[in-house]
């Protein structure tokens, strides 16, 4: 039965690589922002046809129709000056900084080592300033908190132990410049045994700022004979002390029920990395990417005050 807490939007999939401008794969995992003119900006993972992923953003005026898309790919790997992004650059979030006045771009960058965390500000999807690996490999799902905790920047992140034990949990790092991280602290483990998120856990969208706390919705994946099946869940964290979890759900919010979330080229795989909140101040807005090959998006009626 659905438990879900978001409604599927009826013209979905929004964004598949047949709306590409040029040549792709597939399309996903893409992080999303209001911009100041309030359209919606969807910074889209894209998979090329060696495997490779770059970035490319999408724009619209409701945040469901009518998408601009640049006409090259926004955000290349940039192997000369930034060698750990030679397998490509993946799954972005984006947090708008009210300090800097910009909007910071965590992302993965594929090294040979294995998957990184990057870091870049941009003021308008053109260009970008890269600061390089932040949090190196294994590490990805990143997002930057918009502001600061005490005299620190704050990074959530997903490192990978080695070993067994070690897990792949949700951290959080704080920093005084954006380039030199510390004060490690893990904040979400991964559960045992038969919960759907039992393998591993990580941070899907941006954490939301309420008047409870640190709303965030992290991904679960448990592993099945038929292959990992990932889903959706949601955790609240203290607002001044982000590594305080104050509550966690049980069971998971959403999770692959279309034929969309089910078959493509991975399948059972819901994959959110941006959230915005409509004119309305209280619909959240998640899109993701299914099955590792289009971008749905659903709208929940989650209230959400004073969302940074
Ligand atoms: C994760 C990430 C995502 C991907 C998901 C399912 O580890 O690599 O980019 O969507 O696996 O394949």
């Amino acid at each position: 039965m659905d438990n879900s807490l978001f409604v599927r939007y009826c013209g979905n999939p929004i964004l598949t690589a047949d709306d590409w401008p040029y040549s792709c794969n597939t399309v996903f995992n893409p992080a999303a922002v209001r911009l100041k003119d309030g359209r919606t900006l969807l910074l889209c993972r894209v998979e090329d046809h060696r495997g490779m992923s770059h970035l490319c953003a999408a724009r619209s005026t409701d945040g469901l129709t009518n998408w601009i898309i640049d006409l090259t790919p926004t955000m290349q790997p940039d192997i000369e000056n930034h060698p750990e992004e030679i397998w490509g650059v993946e799954d972005s979030r984006i947090t708008f900084v009210p300090e800097l006045d910009r909007y910071a771009v965590a992302y993965t960058s594929f090294s040979g080592s294995g998957p990184g965390v990057s870091l870049a500000l941009t003021d308008d999807f053109r260009s970008f300033e890269r600061f390089g690996t932040v949090m190196p490999p294994e590490d990805k799902d990143a997002a930057l908190l918009p502001r600061r905790i005490g005299d620190y920047r704050a990074m959530i992140h997903r490192p990978v132990g080695s070993i067994g034990a070690g897990g792949a949990h949700i951290w959080i790092s704080y920093s005084p410049d954006l380039r030199h991280w510390g004060s490690h602290k893990m904040i979400l483990e991964a559960r045992k045994g038969a919960w759907w998120d039992a393998d591993r856990i990580g941070l899907s969208p941006p954490l939301i700022e309420t008047s409870e706390g640190w709303l965030m919705l992290y991904h679960g994946v448990r592993s099945t004979v038929a292959g990992k099946v990932y889903r959706v869940g949601l955790a609240l964290f203290d607002l001044e002390q982000p590594e305080r979890c104050l509550r966690r759900g049980d069971p998971w919010l959403f999770a692959s029920e279309t034929d969309y979330e089910r078959g493509g080229d991975v399948e059972n795989v819901v994959f959110p990395c941006g959230t915005t909140v409509a004119d309305d101040g209280d619909t959240l807005h998640m899109y993701y990417g299914a099955a590792d090959t289009c971008v749905p998006s659903p709208h929940s009626d989650l209230k959400t005050s004073r969302v940074a």
